[in-house]
């Protein structure tokens, strides 16, 4: 299996932009960091009662939220009852440009889920579509520990591409893309030099 196995012709509505965060992974890390300390991390049960393995926050001018009601986007963090806290700049420039790049020039989130994953953490395959604008794309941010992206397609029961996100790389998916059935492998062990053993994802949404 080749990491890069989308090679030169990647499934139309993606674009992968390997390292394209690299240079800016100590203010992202930073900056979501600083996000959970006003809206902590949390684990999140599904509409069916079970516990996500990933541990989640959300900042911008509403949150993604999931209990027994359902999912759906929140402008206030259940847990805080306050607002969420703002998208830092940082985050903003980089969803942007990565945006721009990928050909979605206009592009401006309102909201980036912040998703933590420890070793042995995963995300089933599922589609995004709680969003009101489909036609915007998710920005995708992979910080710290490696993953193996699973991209399906379609409907639920396409066997999925495998694809090795590393630290800095970015995914922006829109268009066709966009409610292609997706998830994440189980994080395996390791240490990563800024964020010791765990993983970041950082999407970035038009969620309102
Ligand atoms: C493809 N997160 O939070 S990001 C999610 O690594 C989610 O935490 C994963 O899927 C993670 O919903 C994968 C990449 C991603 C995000 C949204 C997509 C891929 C997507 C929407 C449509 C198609
Ligand atoms: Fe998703």
């Amino acid at each position: 299996m080749t990491p890069d196995l989308f090679g030169a012709a990647p499934p139309p509505g993606l674009a992968y932009l390997p390292g394209f965060a690299l240079d800016e992974e100590v203010g992202l890390i930073r900056a979501a960091l600083a996000v959970a300390e006003i809206s902590p991390l949390r684990a999140v049960a599904t509409p069916g009662g079970r516990k996500m393995s990933v541990t989640m926050t959300n900042c911008g001018a509403a949150g993604w939220v999931s209990d027994a009601r359902g999912y759906r986007y929140e402008r206030r963090d259940p847990l805080t009852g306050q607002p969420w806290p703002n998208l830092p700049e940082p985050f903003l420039t980089l969803a942007r440009a990565a945006a721009a790049q990928a050909g979605f020039p206009g592009f401006t989130p309102d909201v980036c889920l912040i998703n933590r994953y420890a070793p042995g953490a995963k995300m089933a395959l599922h589609q995004d579509r709680d969003e009101a604008d489909m036609s915007a794309p998710i920005v995708s941010v992979s910080l710290g520990l490696a993953a193996v992206f699973l991209w399906g397609g379609a409907a639920r029961t396409d066997k999925p591409a495998r694809l090795s996100l590393q630290s800095g790389d970015v995914v922006v998916w829109g268009g066709a893309a966009r409610l292609n059935f997706h998830g994440v492998a189980p994080v395996r062990a390791g240490s990563h030099n800024l964020l010791g053993a765990a993983r970041l994802n950082l999407t970035f949404r038009k969620a309102l």
